[in-house]
């Protein structure tokens, strides 16, 4: 996994108008739907700048979260998985991209009843995959998916996303094989031990939500010292405004999946 952050594809789908009803852990007003598709406009130029191929995938109206494809799948080089969300308004999102992954994989393997698993709990390392227990990912989720990435010959590791922080990757993102962005709260729980970590601006902690895609770092606007931080460290550096998805708890991460499709 010497290459965990070099993608050739990414996957995105268009938020819905219906996404004032997405899911969100605290209420502070409702995303205005012409600055979201103006901001995913930028993301998915910014994906192609860093030499991704985007996929755009139709507006889905019944599923108001469904623009945060990452939930969905783990895609690694030669395999996706498909995902089961822990939250029951997103669980059905799986079957409305799984025809399009099944096109671009020919290993593709599934979290089965009774796990549950979503695709932002999940960081693929240089070195292993680590799945952060959530209060989307449990026990049992985890478990099937340890199988299956064992088997196809990868190390994954269980973690814990700290209670106040909804997903593992809301809170960290890859940098390099062994280098992490995290917020001092999750980096504070010791799952990064071993790993050289840099942090995020004491109030910037929503700046950890970043991707690392080919030679760039793209992250959210509005945390400029993090941003000054990333560039001090010898990163090429695109942020993207995010105050609509950000009201849905949604970030860089989730708005796309990231293939190497060699
Ligand atoms: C949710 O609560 O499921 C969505 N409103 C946000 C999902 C964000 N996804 C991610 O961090 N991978």
């Amino acid at each position: 996994m010497e290459y965990s952050y070099q993608f050739t594809h990414a996957i995105v789908r268009k938020p819905a108008r219906s996404i004032s009803k997405g899911l969100r852990a605290v209420d502070i007003g409702s995303p205005d739907y012409d600055q979201m598709i103006s901001d995913h406009k930028d993301y998915v130029e910014a994906l192609t700048l860093a030499g991704a191929e985007v996929i755009h995938l139709n507006e889905l109206d019944k599923f108001p979260d469904g623009q945060f494809v990452e939930d969905t799948a783990l895609c690694l080089p030669n395999a996706v998985i498909l995902m089961r969300p822990g939250a029951p308004s997103r669980l059905d999102e799986v079957d409305k991209i799984a025809p399009k992954l099944r096109e671009l994989f020919t290993e593709v393997y599934q979290i089965e009843e009774p796990g549950h698993i979503e695709g932002g709990d999940i960081l693929v390392t240089g070195k292993e995959i680590l799945v952060g227990r959530s209060a989307r990912t449990d026990e049992k989720g985890v478990s099937q998916l340890s199988d299956i990435a064992t088997a196809l010959g990868y190390v994954m590791r269980e973690v814990f996303t700290p209670p106040e922080i909804l997903h593992f990757k809301t809170d960290c993102s890859l940098l390099g094989p062994n280098e992490i962005l995290s917020t001092k709260r999750l980096q504070a729980s010791g799952c990064f031990n071993g790993y050289k970590v840099i942090n995020v601006e004491d109030g910037e902690e929503a700046a950890a939500n970043a991707i690392r895609v080919n030679d760039f770092v793209i992250m959210p606007a509005g945390f400029p010292k993090t941003k000054v931080i990333l560039e001090d460290h010898g990163y090429k550096v695109k942020a993207i405004n995010n105050t609509e998805c950000a009201k849905l708890d949604g970030g860089m991460s989730c708005l796309s999946l990231r293939l190497n499709l060699i």
